[in-house]
């Protein structure tokens, strides 16, 4: 898999060498490159944004860089790319999309600042590959730097072969065998620490009982903190046990 990464603070993305997304990029499972926008500018300045059309607060990015930078990947891309556009008023980036995303073989990502890229860009490159407008949840980041750091890590580790033992994938909140519902708490040794208990169910050794408990926490958690994910379930099926 290969990533082109396009922004303005190129020095952002030095993290992803490190641990799990730099190891698979050393064993040869994905590699990317990050492009500086301000290559393709041609002023003094090196200007990446401008005043916005109609009025308002803040800056705009320009199209000119733009274009000039997804025509210099596309030119040399070997199969064709989606491009990604982390905004705020992007359609949800979900486990879903990170499993769509790994699928691919080439996407590049554009990194905006400021209030945004002028939308000629994205309708421009609608034209020559799909696009993805994704926002990571219902806040504002400065730009898309930090949201592409957390999708290449969302999408790196669903590769073959990056995630150690592949069935740490499989029970995980928001997985798909895990019926999309929160994580269940864990515990390590030792059984008892500052007077808090591991739950004796799971010091017994019966698989089922702890299958069991570990549903059951995990709808408690999900009715708590994430109601959201239960909406349209059958209310049997999914009731937290106490209302069953
Ligand atoms: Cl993907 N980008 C930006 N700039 N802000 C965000 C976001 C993305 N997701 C939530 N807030």
């Amino acid at each position: 898999m290969y990533f082109d990464i396009v922004s303005i603070f190129p020095d952002y993305f030095a993290p992803l060498d490190l641990s799990l997304v730099g190891k698979a990029r050393r064993a040869g499972l994905v590699d990317w490159e990050v492009h500086d926008l301000r290559t393709w500018t041609h002023d003094r300045h090196r200007t990446v944004d401008d005043t916005p059309y109609g009025g308002g607060a803040g800056m705009v990015m320009k199209p000119e860089p733009w274009g000039a930078a997804l025509d210099h990947v596309l030119d040399r891309a070997l199969s064709l790319p989606t491009l990604v556009v982390p905004t705020p008023s992007g359609e949800p980036f979900r486990q879903a999309t990170a499993h769509e995303f790994a699928d691919l073989k080439h996407i590049v990502f554009a990194c905006g600042r400021y209030e945004g890229i002028d939308a000629r860009v994205v309708e421009h490159a609608a034209t020559r590959m799909p696009v993805r407008e994704v926002s990571l949840g219902d806040y504002v980041l400065n730009g898309g730097e930090v949201a592409v750091l957390a999708m290449v890590e969302a999408v790196v580790r669903l590769l073959p072969g990056v995630v150690g033992n592949p069935h740490s994938l499989v029970e995980e909140s928001h997985s798909v065998e895990g019926e999309g519902l929160l994580e269940y708490p864990v515990y390590t040794k030792p059984p008892s620490w500052r007077g808090l208990d591991v739950p004796d169910v799971l010091l017994s050794g019966n698989h089922q009982r702890v299958a069991q408990w570990r549903r059951e926490q995990a709808l408690e958690r999900t009715h708590d903190r994430r109601p959201d994910l239960l909406e349209g379930r059958p209310a049997d099926i999914y009731a937290r046990p106490a209302e069953r």
